[in-house]
């Protein structure tokens, strides 16, 4: 399944074959490894999950790519023995992955399906048997159909649901699992899918998005108290930062402009960031949102932000801005002139070197920071049992190049994760848009791995 070329092709001349990088060059100890999410690989329909609000959004005219869904998607479900030796084969340290919450509590709460629990335990037992450092993402946004039901992350009490998830996946898993990030991507949970509608439940609503924003926080906090009530020490949480610059670069300096930034910086990164390191959100947004958010919000806070034992980070390109006259958020987004991934993100590493220092510098100080996604987009195809993806061996490459630098100018940084080991289904975009480090045919399962594999593998030797 592949279709013709739409980003910038690379002339043969410039390609190159090998990464420029080498373990020396990143802090000792720096953790290598590659990511996945649960609904994304491993077929919902196998194992007794229950549904989950993203098969409903599928099943919505219009809402996914020609209407696809995870049903089966890399079946990993059945084949997670020979992916993981792909990682292992691969000379990475550790393989990021989720625990599917509809698939370990079908309805969301009460009944844990033994076979979903089943699976993550030989899922983790593979991991150490190959010395793969586990590292587990409890909420990759498979909601339960029945917490869907409820309002999803517009209600509280799926904030205290989610938490007895956690405590479940801790108890069971927790003295094997290297590293537990409570939610992942939590602008995606909320804004992305209640303010823009493009994730499920597929939203347009200032009110759910001032909901959702605060309680998918709520929820990684109230997931943080339950694991650390277990003893456990290795908890953070993965968010998706996004580098603002102003589309007119020579207003950045007009007071409209340095509006527009810090208004871009909270919705993407600040109100993450504030909540989780300060407790307080940015004012610039509590002054759209605030008649909006729950009552007695702020009673929440000290819950959200307590100490974590290190912040992942998922960086994948940067967004230009410009002030708008219209409704809240007052800014449109969009893109510049660099060269795009499939997904029409610009590849911009010097962003991920500026996003980790502004973090650093402003909220985690020395907390590790681990880069739990980082990757991009291309239509590859298999020619002659191969796949030519020199322009993603240049960005990883490239991406992990610019945490070598952050790390040698002070930012502690911990590990770097591809995004993602396999193709696979890549939500509202469904199976077209391919990240893999390894190919993956959707109709006979047949996994490939890409030059960018062989180049990650020789530079991690
Ligand atoms: O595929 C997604 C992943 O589920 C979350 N982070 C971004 C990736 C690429 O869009």
């Amino acid at each position: 399944m592949s279709g013709t070329s739409s980003h910038p092709t690379v002339p043969a001349s410039d390609v190159t074959t090998s990464m420029q990088f080498r373990r020396a060059d990143l802090p000792q100890n720096f953790c290598f490894g590659a990511a996945t999410a649960a609904y994304q690989i491993e077929g919902q329909s196998f194992g007794g999950a229950g549904p989950c609000h993203w098969d409903s959004f599928a099943a919505t005219e219009g809402n996914v790519l020609r209407g696809e869904d995870g049903a089966i998607a890399c079946d990993h479900y059945h084949r997670f023995e020979a992916d993981l030796d792909l990682v292992k084969d691969c000379n990475l340290d550790a393989y990021r992955f989720s625990t599917n919450w509809s698939r370990v509590l079908p309805d969301g709460k009460g009944q844990v399906n033994a076979e979903g629990l089943d699976f993550y335990d030989r899922l983790v037992d593979a991991m150490l048997e190959r010395q793969l450092d586990p590292f587990c993402t409890l909420y990759h946004w498979e909601l339960p159909q029945a917490m869907s039901d409820i309002g999803g992350w517009r209600n509280a009490d799926v904030t205290k649901y989610f938490a007895d998830f956690a405590e479940i996946i801790g108890k069971h898993l927790g003295d094997r699992l290297s590293h537990i990030a409570t939610i992942n991507e939590p602008w995606c949970v909320s804004y992305l899918s209640h303010f823009e509608g493009h994730h499920a439940p597929g939203l347009r609503d200032i009110r759910a998005t001032a909901r959702s924003m605060h309680y998918i926080l709520l929820a990684h906090g109230r997931a943080m108290s339950a694991l650390r009530a277990l003893g456990l020490s290795n908890l953070g949480i993965v968010l998706n930062l996004e580098w603002c610059e102003p589309k007119d670069q020579e207003a950045t300096q007009s007071p409209e402009m340095q509006n527009t930034l810090a208004m871009a910086n909270a919705v993407h990164n600040d109100w993450f960031l504030g909540g989780i390191f300060k407790g307080a959100y940015p004012d610039i947004m509590l002054d759209g949102l605030n008649t909006h958010m729950p009552k007695g919000w702020q009673d929440d806070m000290p819950i959200i932000s307590q100490n974590m034992d290190w912040l992942g980070i998922n960086y994948y390109k940067r967004s230009l801005f410009s002030p708008n006259t219209g409704m809240w958020p007052h800014f449109d987004t969009s893109s510049g002139t660099l060269p795009k991934t499939q997904m029409g993100w610009e590849i911009y590493p010097q962003g991920l070197y500026e996003t980790l220092k502004r973090t650093a510098e402003l909220y985690s100080k020395d907390l590790p920071i681990f880069i739990t996604e980082n990757g991009m987009a291309n239509d590859d195809i298999v020619l002659n049992g191969a796949v030519a993806d020199h322009i993603r061996l240049d960005y990883l490459n490239d991406h992990i190049l610019a945490v070598a630098k952050a790390a040698e100018d002070g930012v502690p940084m911990a590990g770097y994760f591809a995004w993602s080991l396999l193709d696979n289904y890549e939500w509202a975009f469904g199976y077209e848009r391919r990240f893999g480090l390894v190919h993956v045919d959707f109709e006979t399962q047949k996994r490939t791995p890409k030059a960018s594999y062989h180049a990650l593998k020789a530079a991690l030797s």
